[in-house]
């Protein structure tokens, strides 16, 4: 109840802030959208990441408004991107879900809101959820998924390879985007099994159409590689790591 209290009067007092991380295409390198991660910067203990406070946030309830406000953040955030880049037209947001959040009643609603009053086109937002969340009530899981994207949003399965989601469920999905997570994308230099199980995923993402991303790319020899096996797009910290909206705003205007 007192982590409910503090963390209800901080959404109050703005203290949460979205940090943005770039999302590039793998050949170009060049920023094709980002992926918006919340923040909490407490009055005492400092700047506080999602392990902090997301798992309480979700316990509580309040994950619904915070994360109402970190996805009407975020969009706002891309319409001004669209606004003062001329090549920016195309840039994608990606905002994540918690289970709370993807099982509440309202979230159709809050997306379709979020997105009219930033005035942004429904595609350019991808809405990341994880296998997990998906395999907890998977009937109810594909009806939420399909009307979110009956909106025109996409969807991004997240951390995927860890959780449990059955292949056979994967075809019926109304999934646009699999994120690798970034432990296949480590020892991908230097293990085969490792190369082995990113191939597969993408050639499963080419089979179903869906668009691939690696994520956690630190090295130029991970992303060479990446490359190679023809994952479409990256994250990581070679790129960027979660920052200021500017730093994405300095990448939109150094491709032009
Ligand atoms: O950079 P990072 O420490 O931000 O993120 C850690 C974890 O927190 C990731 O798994 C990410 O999906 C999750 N996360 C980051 N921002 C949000 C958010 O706004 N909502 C939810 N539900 N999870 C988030
Ligand atoms: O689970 P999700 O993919 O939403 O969260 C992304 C998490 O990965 C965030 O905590 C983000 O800060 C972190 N991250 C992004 N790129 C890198 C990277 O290149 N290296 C490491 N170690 N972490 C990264
Ligand atoms: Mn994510
Ligand atoms: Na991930």
């Amino acid at each position: 109840a007192q982590q409910r209290t503090e963390m209800e009067r901080a959404l109050e007092e703005q203290q949460f802030r979205v940090l943005y991380q770039p999302v590039v295409d793998m050949a170009s390198q060049r920023v094709v959208g980002a992926e918006a991660l919340v923040r909490w910067q407490h009055p005492v203990r400092g700047l506080l990441g999602p392990y902090e406070f997301i798992a309480g946030a979700e316990a509580s309830g309040l994950i619904v408004p915070l994360g109402r406000w970190v996805l009407r953040e975020a969009c706002a955030q891309l319409a001004q991107w669209q606004r003062e880049n001329a090549g920016a037209a195309d840039l994608k947001m990606n905002v994540n879900l918690s289970a709370r959040q993807f099982q509440y009643a309202g979230l159709v609603e809050d997306v379709t809101a979020a997105i009219a009053d930033a005035g942004i086109a429904s595609a350019a937002l991808t809405l990341e959820i994880t296998e997990s969340m998906l395999m907890q009530d998977i009937d109810n899981a594909i009806e939420t998924l399909h009307a979110l994207r009956r909106l025109g949003v996409h969807l991004a399965i997240d951390d995927f390879g860890t959780g449990y989601s059955s292949l056979s469920y994967l075809k019926q999905l109304p999934v646009d985007v699999i994120k690798i997570d970034k432990s296949f994308v480590d020892q991908v230099e230097t293990d085969s099994g490792d190369v082995a199980l990113v191939d597969a995923v993408v050639g499963l993402g080419q089979a179903l159409n869906m668009r691939t991303v690696a994520e956690g790319v630190e090295t130029d020899g991970q992303w060479m590689t990446l490359r190679r096996i023809g994952c479409d797009q990256a994250q990581g910290y070679l790129f960027g790591r979660p920052g200021e909206a500017s730093q994405v705003s300095r990448m939109l205007q150094a491709a032009t």
